[in-house]
């Protein structure tokens, strides 16, 4: 059996607008965890490394245009084509910290008009988190942080549609903690929260989306 003594992994997810902070705090807590002797791994998507996540990054970048509903479908093909290696590690007892997962995928692609539960479907079956942090930032001070890039996506008027919709997908497995905590209290709350969540979740099996 790949289980050691029973115990598995944890799927934690950070979710949050542009410039809240995600990708810093995930390789802040994966190197904390690590540090304790936790089998740990930081993952992302989209995964732009696999021919999918090819298409999507080309995409984001403005190079490739696409419907808005083959691009979603690209989005949650990236992460199906990942689910079956997410349950290996998971039950080979190693946390997986993921910077954005569903939730990602259906607030901006909802942002756009695509009706929420249709967004929603393709993502039914893959493996639900045992943790979703959310990082809360008002738009406006996203905006403030150095400003956005020129990828899709990151302009003002659209991130606030986003973060209505990520709104309407919380649900019991989320911890909002507020991004304008300077960087350091907000390790300490992911800190507490991941380590809860990876002593806690043993006692629970993996299931799917959505809850
Ligand atoms: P990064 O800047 O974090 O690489 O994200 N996105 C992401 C979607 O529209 N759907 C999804 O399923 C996911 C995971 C969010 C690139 C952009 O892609 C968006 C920002």
């Amino acid at each position: 059996s790949i289980h050691h003594g029973g115990s598995r992994g944890a799927l934690i997810v950070l979710e949050g607008l542009d410039r809240s902070g995600k990708t810093s705090q995930c390789s802040r807590l994966v190197s904390h965890l690590e540090g304790k002797g936790i089998s740990v791994e930081a993952w992302r998507f989209p995964d732009r490394k696999t021919d999918i996540g090819t298409m999507i990054s080309s995409y984001l970048a403005n190079i490739s245009q696409l419907d808005d509903q083959a691009v979603h479908l690209l989005f949650s093909a990236n992460r199906w084509e990942k689910r079956l290696s997410m349950e290996t590690k998971l039950r080979s007892g190693t946390t997986i910290v993921v910077d954005r997962y569903s939730y990602s995928g259906v607030a901006f692609s909802a942002a756009k008009g695509l009706d929420i539960e249709w967004c929603k479907a393709p993502e039914t079956g893959l493996i639900a988190p045992d943790l979703v942090i959310y990082l809360d930032l008002p738009p406006e001070e996203a905006a403030k942080r150095g400003g956005y890039g020129t990828e899709r996506y990151e302009q003002l008027e659209f991130q606030r549609n986003v973060a209505q919709q990520y709104q309407k997908l919380r649900d019991s497995t989320w911890k909002v903690v507020d991004a304008q905590l300077p960087v350091e209290d907000l390790e300490m709350q992911l800190r507490k929260f991941a380590l809860e969540c990876i002593a806690t979740c043993q006692k629970k099996t993996i299931s799917p989306l959505w809850p």
